[in-house]
């Protein structure tokens, strides 16, 4: 009784008749921007708008959280987007020789 692959209807009629496909949901990852004293505002705002297609409200809204708070959220992402999200963000702050820090954390 109780085959595993019958539908969720609880007839075990033992005709295979799966309408719910077991896929499990991929693990989600927070995006984060850490504060600094010496990134400017401007160029965080332009990190927010090219790598988070946010709006200039957005990005200013949202740097202007991490700026008062310490942190604050870019985006939600699956692993990989994440992990490339973070790398494209602390490459273009290397390359402009600001101390910007961007992490992902498991939701
Ligand atoms: N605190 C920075 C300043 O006063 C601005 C800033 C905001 C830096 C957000 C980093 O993630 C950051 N210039």
């Amino acid at each position: 009784m109780g085959n595993d692959d019958e539908g969720g209807t609880g007839n075990d009629t033992g005709v295979i008749t799966r309408t719910k496909p077991k896929l499990k949901k991929p693990s989600l990852y927070r995006v984060l921007l850490l504060n600094d004293d010496f990134t400017p505002m401007e160029f965080v705002i332009e990190i927010l708008a090219r790598f988070f297609q946010m709006n200039m409200e957005q990005a200013t809204q949202v740097m202007l959280h991490v700026h008062q708070n310490g942190v604050g959220e870019c985006g939600v992402y699956t692993y990989e987007v994440a992990e490339t999200k973070v790398t494209q963000v602390m490459d273009h702050a290397r390359k402009h020789q600001h101390p910007l820090q961007c992490v992902m954390e498991k939701k």
